[in-house]
């Protein structure tokens, strides 16, 4: 039965050591509850690295112990821990998603080359367990390059990724120099998640900026499959902190925080030691309070959690100095007798100190610099039990996007934060009510358990979708049975659009000449006299008549405007109007002149504008504004506005390939007909022929057309594999 193999750096543990005997113990985190129903059943496993550096002589014992937990380890060297970890990981990978990169960042090639090494011991674990239909779910970004590792041993297994921290948008992630390696990696993914739609729209446009890959909205297309990008933003469990107000032991501890605190009002803080989470401004704010507000000395207590981390690397000691420091500040200034402002813990609390301090604080202050999402802020919301208490959160949380009847404030607005937590401090009970119990509806529909659920079906339907793409690919049997109808045929009419289709997209309109290997392709189609090649094109007449002009092709031009039959003159559709033109050219050149490297291409009965060439990102800004403008002048004028790959292109409603194809169908009895494409134009020729015919859209997204090819070169190994099949029938 096929399993699901769950991947993170941290395996789900606490190692303790007593005289030298390794216990381990679950260790609870967000993570190990959401997928403590997944992994813990039917076969299922996760495998990750201990936590700590392990002796051979104990390795036996602790992975025994990780077994009777469905754990498999992944040991890492001190050299490991120190370059791969403390190095790439937390030192590059780490600022620069949260947006701390800064001149001084090293980029050191002995980091990579461990991030790398370890990656690969990653996926050597994996494929000693990893069966073909199994599901493997990586997370976060000390592992951006294993799905594509894993990926290149078995192509078929299920991967998703999950990143818990914020992707940045490509001015931030353009720094790292293997930029577009960890991208690779990521894409070996079939689904790769995010918590906000932010970061799914930088994480594609990364993609869409460092890889050749074609996206078509938040569908990437890889070489050989389709990869969804998409937010999932990840819950807690949220009955746990619920149920955890009425456990006598935490009812204990709040008994005891009111006796300390008595009438003092309790603002929370706790987070990780980490410079992303603005806990120096926080406090800074908090001490600007005490200033500019004395009345509130002796009335509001700040307790600050912050639990150790990363100590090894040198900015979080500094940090740590400075929270010291400013802590020491502000509680030697303001101190009294019987009550300090800040009362700071350096250390982890149990569980049920926790939960005690969410049910007893009246406000909770969680304002980080940046933060993929922010758990703290959801176990306060779960915890109050009776809908009091106030949120006050960043805005740059991912949390943020869900929370939204929380104090949004910006954390380098120390004013804004400052005058929050007086907000906070004097909200009316009514209001509170009112605000927490939306959040506590958002908390409790977008649990955990709801987060796994919705991420195991995507990436489910996400296979399948990728499968019903296999299928409708032209390639081994479905490509043979197309070839054995062709040979089988006697009268057969053969309809191929020219650019994307039979030559690639090329930066410059004139590049996108016929080479000598699309000649000798066609010419092979051509000496077959069952064979009727129609080469129908939005081209202008002029080009195709100087390239194909003098070939046994049926041309047709401009969309149907112009056509040509083998060995005769061009004829154009009678009673055209061109009337419109110099309006519509006049709008667009406006265009032009605001855009640079667009410009316009003038048709008998067609205006293009081309921004090919614009700054990306720029040019289909401006499409956009040009096809608003033109919605309603073009319906008015009885023309059709089309917008195509990298092009706006504005033509008469009564001419279009489906109608031209199918004058020609008519006029025959054919035996095969076939149509390749690869834009929206085509689509009207594949909706225009009859029910039978092999209709092959090239290049992604959704199409009419009943097959799909991937890009020119694939079409060309068809064309050439149809011609080679034929001859040798007839033989
Ligand atoms: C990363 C992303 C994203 C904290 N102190 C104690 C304690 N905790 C628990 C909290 C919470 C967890 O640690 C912290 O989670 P966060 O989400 O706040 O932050 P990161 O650790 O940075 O996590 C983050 C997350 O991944 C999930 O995707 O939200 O943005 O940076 O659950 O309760 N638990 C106990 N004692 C403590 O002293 N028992």
């Amino acid at each position: 039965m096929p399993k699901t193999i769950i991947v993170s750096n941290r395996l789900p543990v606490k190692i303790q050591d007593n005289d030298g005997q390794l216990l381990l113990k679950p260790s609870e985190g967000g993570l190990a509850t959401g997928l403590g129903s997944i992994y813990k059943t039917d076969g299922n496993v996760w495998i990750g690295w201990p936590g700590q550096a392990i002796d051979e002589d104990n390795k036996t014992t602790v992975n025994e112990q990780l077994k009777e937990l469905s754990l498999i380890p992944v040991y890492l060297t001190q050299d490991d821990i120190s370059q791969f970890y403390e190095g790439f990981s937390n030192e590059v990978l780490w600022p620069v998603f949260h947006y701390y990169a800064s001149t001084y960042t090293t980029y050191k090639p002995s980091h990579w080359d461990y991030y790398q090494s370890v990656n690969q011991k990653f996926k050597e674990a994996i494929l000693a367990v990893a069966e073909p239909n199994d599901t493997i779910w990586i997370h976060d970004y000390q592992l951006l390059l294993l799905p594509e590792l894993i990926r290149a041993e078995r192509p078929d297994v299920s991967i998703g990724f999950f990143l818990h921290i914020p992707f940045p948008s490509h001015e931030m992630f353009r720094l790292i120099p293997w930029r577009s390696e960890l991208l690779q990696g990521m894409l070996g993914a079939d689904l790769v998640g995010f918590h906000t739609f932010d970061d799914v729209r930088h994480f594609l446009s990364a993609v869409s900026r460092l890889l050749p890959m074609p996206i078509s909205s938040n569908i990437i297309a890889c070489k050989d499959r389709y990869v969804v990008a998409e937010s999932f933003p990840m819950g807690i469990d949220n009955k746990k902190y619920e149920d955890a107000v009425s456990d006598p032991d935490v009812q204990e501890q709040m008994q005891q925080i009111k006796d300390v605190f008595k009438e003092s009002k309790l603002i929370l803080s706790i987070d990780r030691l980490d410079y992303s989470k603005g806990i120096l401004q926080r406090l800074q704010a908090f001490e600007l309070m005490l200033q500019q507000h004395p009345e509130y000395i002796g009335k509001v207590t700040l307790y600050m959690v912050v639990v150790p981390s990363r100590d090894k690397v040198p900015q979080y000691a500094e940090l740590r100095n400075q929270i010291d420091k400013r802590v020491g500040n502000i509680n030697s200034m303001y101190r009294t007798m019987d009550w300090t402002p800040v009362n700071y813990f350096y250390r982890s609390v149990p569980f049920e100190t926790l939960a005690a301090l969410y049910a007893s604080a009246e406000v909770c202050l969680v304002t980080p610099m940046r933060d993929g999402m922010n758990l703290v802020s959801k176990e306060y919301i779960a915890s109050r039990v009776n809908n009091d208490g106030v949120l006050i959160l960043s805005e740059m949380a991912g949390a943020s996007r869900e929370l939204i009847d929380a104090l949004i404030v910006n954390p380098n607005n120390i004013i804004q934060v400052k005058d929050a937590i007086i907000q906070a401090l004097n909200m009316p009970l009514d209001e509170q009510n009112a605000r927490m119990q939306q959040m506590r509806q958002v908390v409790s529909k977008f649990n955990v358990a709801h987060w796994v659920d919705l991420f195991m079906e995507r990436l489910n339907e996400v296979k399948l979708m990728q499968r019903s793409m296999q299928t409708r690919h032209v390639e081994g049997s479905t490509k043979q049975s197309i070839i054995n109808r062709y040979k089988s045929t006697s009268k057969r009419l053969i309809f191929l659009d020219y650019d994307g289709t039979l030559v690639d997209f090329q930066p410059n309109v004139n590049q996108a000449v016929p080479d000598s290997d699309l000649y000798s392709i066609l010419n092979e189609l051509m000496l077959d006299p069952a064979n009727h090649l129609v080469l129908i094109s939005g081209r202008k007449h002029e080009n195709l008549n100087e390239w194909f002009g003098d070939k046994n092709i049926y041309l047709i031009a401009e969309h149907g405007a112009w056509f040509k039959q083998q060995g005769m003159e061009w004829h154009k559709v009678n009673g055209l109007s061109t009337t419109w033109k110099p309006e519509l050219f006049d709008i667009m050149q406006k265009y032009v002149d605001r855009t640079p490297g667009s410009f316009i291409e003038e048709k008998s009965y067609s205006l293009v504008w081309h921004y090919r060439k614009a700054q990306k990102g720029l040019g289909e800004l401006r499409a956009n504004e040009l096809m608003n403008t033109l919605k309603y002048l073009a319906t008015d004028k009885g023309l059709q506005l089309l917008p195509g790959d990298k092009v706006v292109e504005v033509k008469n409603m009564e001419i279009n390939k489906g109608k031209a194809a199918l004058g020609l169908v008519d006029q025959g009895d054919y035996d095969f007909i076939m149509a390749l494409g690869d834009d929206l134009t085509d689509e009207d020729t594949f909706k225009a022929l009859p029910d039978n015919s092999v209709t092959i859209k090239v290049g992604s997204g959704s199409s009419a057309a009943k097959f799909y090819l991937r890009n020119p070169s694939e079409v060309r190994q068809l064309l050439r594999a149809l011609s080679i099949n034929s001859t040798i029938g007839q033989e």
